[in-house]
């Protein structure tokens, strides 16, 4: 481990650096939304990588692109601009800084409720009246089409697993309750990286560490950089070829006790640094804070138990809050 020079970095954050390691991952299932097989193709997918890539999505590069211009156009504000839409309490402009518990990454952002009203969102005062506006409807506009892709796969995992209601698990995130959240990122390039490690291929950093998402679906977008990596079930780490027209979308922590761990929470991480800015924007679709989060009884097959202690996203929330990003959040609601 390489630990920059504080010259380099802010003193607090001590960002790690690593080899890139992982072979570039030529694997990635992907569903097309148009074809008949997809319910069978999502259920396979989340079985073996609780991973995947979705196409013909139906969200229109014109929406996408927008969000992405609005979100360059705030990154590029003075870090004094930018600060003001901060510190993240959790929502808000944050800055390397990730959590309460010491992570840090090479990474700014914005952590957003995706339900909450407009006022509430701390999205940029600092932006003139105009453009804030524009960027606040870049964002709704995301959401809302990104939504619409959250709630048909997670149609297509009840029609796969052959859940009845089909609609139990689309409709824990359609709730007006549901607790999702919506984030952007930019992983910029950071030129000492480049003076400490001049081969592009010799060090990276760590631009988001590695963990699981603890809600129930996970749909990330990016611009056309590297750095975004999984781990497979052997624990080797993979890089994910970036895709800017395709969603990626993985199963969180949620999704696997409903399913009793017959789907995975994938870890994953991005990798920063070298090259280019990557921007990304992630929708975390989860349930109600009261919503009861167990196996559904049709997924616990006759003689076998429920692998997790019932739990609500409130609970699990609070937990997953006090832990580091590479804990193994499930560890507490595992049954002996
Ligand atoms: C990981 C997934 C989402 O980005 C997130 C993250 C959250 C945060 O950034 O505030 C957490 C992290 C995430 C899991 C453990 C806790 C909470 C940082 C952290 C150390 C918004 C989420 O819901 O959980």
């Amino acid at each position: 481990m390489v630990v920059l020079s504080p010259g380099a970095i802010d003193q607090f954050a001590v960002i790690k650096t690593c080899r890139p390691s992982g072979a570039v991952f030529d694997g990635v299932p992907v569903v097309d939304l148009l074809r008949p097989d997809a319910a069978m193709v999502v259920v396979r997918a989340c079985e073996e990588f609780g991973f995947f890539k979705v196409v013909n999505h139906g969200v229109s590069l014109e929406v996408i692109n927008r969000l992405e211009d609005e979100a360059v156009k705030f990154f590029g504000l003075p870090q004094s601009e930018k600060d003001k839409a901060g510190p993240p309490d959790p929502f808000g402009y944050g800055n390397k800084r990730i959590g309460w518990n010491g992570d840090v990454g090479w990474i700014e952002y914005l952590l957003l409720h995706s339900n909450s009203s407009e006022d509430d969102q701390k999205l940029s005062p600092s932006f003139s009246q105009g453009n804030q506006e524009f960027f606040r409807c870049a964002v709704e506009e995301y959401v809302r089409a990104v939504k619409e892709v959250a709630f048909r796969v997670a149609e297509l995992i009840a029609d796969g697993l052959e859940i009845e209601p089909r609609d139990v698990l689309s409709g824990m995130l359609r709730s007006e309750a549901s607790d999702s959240c919506f984030r952007l990122n930019h992983y910029p390039p950071c030129p000492e990286l480049q003076v400490l490690s001049p081969s592009p291929s010799s060090r990276n950093l760590i631009g988001f560490g590695e963990h699981t998402d603890p809600q129930i679906i996970s749909i990330l977008r990016s611009n056309n950089t590297s750095g975004f990596q999984i781990c497979l079930r052997d624990g080797a780490w993979v890089s994910v070829p970036p895709d800017h027209s395709s969603f990626f979308i993985n199963v969180g922590d949620s999704l696997q006790v409903l399913t009793n761990g017959r789907f995975w929470s994938l870890k994953h991480r991005v990798l920063a640094g070298h090259g280019k800015s990557r921007i990304s924007m992630i929708y975390f679709g989860g349930p109600a804070l009261d919503e009861k989060i167990a196996p559904l009884p049709s997924l616990v097959a006759e003689g076998e138990s429920s692998l997790y202690k019932e739990f609500t996203w409130s609970e699990y929330k609070r937990s997953a809050y006090k832990t580091r990003l590479a804990d193994y959040r499930l560890g507490l609601f595992e049954k002996p």
